[in-house]
């Protein structure tokens, strides 16, 4: 069962996805979440990233909904959802690891193998984090403080937002106060 944090933490999820605000969540809600990444990580429709994304969120459409693709999900059914993902290893790493490194690839454009601050600043408005946050959480995620994103501190951040239950994880707050 999640806990009351891990709770927070996908009701925030919740919040980003629903770009339309609408309450629910339907398969347009992750196109338009996907077309914002794409606008912000400066992604061209129909590249090879843009479509990879694309794909993912799709396929996380089809598991979440359970194939129709013109239903809606409300926040309890997201919400178990994301418990059954958490406790199952293999969904776990099948939906989450490829969004994670995708993220990544899309947003490390000169393909250095690191995300810069202004970088992540991209993703996390696309992620609608506002930049003050933005800023503050690069810094407690920048391990190493060489001033830029390993893909590793990367994944290590989201794969904490994901599955942490420790109340001062710097990655609870990934994506702003929840
Ligand atoms: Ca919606
Ligand atoms: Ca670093």
């Amino acid at each position: 069962m999640l806990s009351h944090l891990q709770t927070r933490k996908f009701i925030k999820l919740f919040t980003i996805y629903d770009r339309d605000n609408s309450g629910y969540l339907g398969l347009e809600d992750f196109e338009q979440f996907v077309q914002n990444l794409a606008a912000a990580g400066h992604l061209r429709p129909h590249d090879g990233p843009y479509n990879a994304l694309l794909k993912q969120y799709a396929y996380r459409w089809t598991l979440l909904n359970s194939g129709d693709r013109g239903g809606q999900v409300d926040l309890h059914r997201w919400l178990t959802y994301c418990d059954r993902v958490l406790q199952d290893e293999r969904k776990y790493h099948q939906e989450i690891d490829p969004i994670i490194r995708l993220l990544f690839d899309g947003f490390d454009r000169d393909r250095t193998g690191h995300l810069s601050q202004a970088q992540w600043r991209d993703l996390a408005w696309s992620l609608r984090c506002h930049s003050i946050y933005a800023r503050e959480v690069f810094q407690s995620l920048d391990q190493d403080n060489d001033g830029k994103l390993s893909r590793e501190e990367f994944a290590i951040a989201f794969q904490t937002f994901y599955r942490s239950d420790r109340p001062d994880d710097p990655s609870n707050r990934l994506l702003g106060p929840i």
